[in-house]
């Protein structure tokens, strides 16, 4: 940093950043608010003052750099670190038993399952180095995504810089953004009022939003993000990963179930098959996957799928919001 910088107005400055960190984290991961609305806006004010006082402060991992910078031309393509699957379906209770029971035979008895719920948005990869976010892309082909740093720096419960004391090396997170219910009504309420075409679904909406040129357009729409998967962590299992993922600051969704066998994984499906709609999110099933990573080693891949990951889809739901809407007129 220059040295025309008074050093107690840098640390104040880092001050101010870590407690920005630290309340944003309280209200947009944790949902827990530290403080309130009136307090937060000041400190993020005073960090917006210095920051325009003295751009030397300007650091890329500030709580101020979420907002959205000059539009892009075009979108780069970029190479996974760790590919990116996709998941065989199982569009019944019979598939998924089949599927079960074909790896409680390759494994035997200590097999476990974890079951979360999969949300109907936009798979991403996001990069971290020595803890701070460095990249950000789209699944694309899974082996090749569009970069949208840009877009992705907007989403309030992505960590632009990784929580907790040690931080690995690198880490590669995997997780689905998504636009919740209310947030996608008042787009299309929003478009609507502008004369511009309706999103059809929120997962539509997610989707067109990340692929902004303009990131100012991203930041003004409030999309979330749910993280499930980490790669060069130091979990031995996906219950461990996730819990990992949360020490390092990410929201983690909390419906998610440790099964000890195919009776506890119905359960958990057919419960929120029909709760689903409780959800300020749509989901469009269950992620079923082999707890333990040495047994997903011990069953690998087929040329397409792993073997030990499976997605339980929701039977399709017919469109009768109009005629649900007629009735409770009469
Ligand atoms: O654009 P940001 O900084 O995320 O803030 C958006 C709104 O959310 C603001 O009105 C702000 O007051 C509120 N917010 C409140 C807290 C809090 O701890 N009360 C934290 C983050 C954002």
């Amino acid at each position: 940093m220059s040295t025309t910088v008074p050093p107690e107005i840098e640390e104040h400055t880092r001050t101010l950043r870590a407690l920005l960190h630290r309340w944003g984290y309280a209200y947009y991961v944790l949902d827990a608010p530290e403080v309130s609305d009136a307090i937060y806006d000041q400190h993020y004010r005073e960090l917006v003052d210095l920051e325009s006082r003295y751009p030397e402060l300007v650091s890329p991992d500030s709580p101020t750099r979420r907002v959205g910078e000059r539009p892009a031309s075009a979108f780069v393509s970029v190479t996974h670190r760790v590919p990116m699957f996709s998941l065989e379906n199982a569009f019944s209770q019979a598939e998924l038993e089949k599927w079960g029971e074909r790896l409680l035979r390759a494994i035997g008895p200590g097999l476990e399952f974890i079951c979360e719920l999969k949300i109907d948005g936009s798979a991403t990869a996001l990069s971290y180095e020595d803890g701070v976010l460095v990249r950000g892309a789209t699944r694309g082909d899974g082996v090749e995504g569009e970069e949208i740093t840009q877009n992705l720096r907007t989403i309030r419960a992505i960590p632009l810089k990784l929580l907790g004391g040690e931080v690995p090396a690198v880490l590669e997170v995997r997780g689905e953004a998504f636009i919740p219910r209310d947030e996608f009504e008042r787009i299309n309420q929003e478009r609507q009022a502008a004369g511009e075409k309706l999103f059809a679904n929120p997962r539509n909406a997610c989707a067109g939003t990340l692929r902004q040129l303009d990131s100012r357009v991203v930041a003004s729409r409030r999309l979330g993000f749910f993280a499930y998967t980490a790669h060069y962590g130091r979990a031995e299992s996906q219950w461990e990963a996730l819990a990992e993922l949360e020490s390092h600051g990410f929201r983690v969704n909390p419906h998610r179930s440790l099964c000890r066998d195919l009776a506890e994984v119905r359960t958990f499906c057919e419960h929120w098959e029909n709760h689903r709609h409780e959800l300020p999110y749509d989901t469009d099933g269950v992620v079923v996957k082999v707890n333990a990573f040495d047994h997903q080693r011990e069953v690998g891949f087929t040329s397409k799928f792993p073997r030990w990951a499976i997605a339980f889809k929701y039977p399709a739901e017919e469109k009768s919001t109009v005629v649900e809407a007629i009735a409770v007129q009469v």
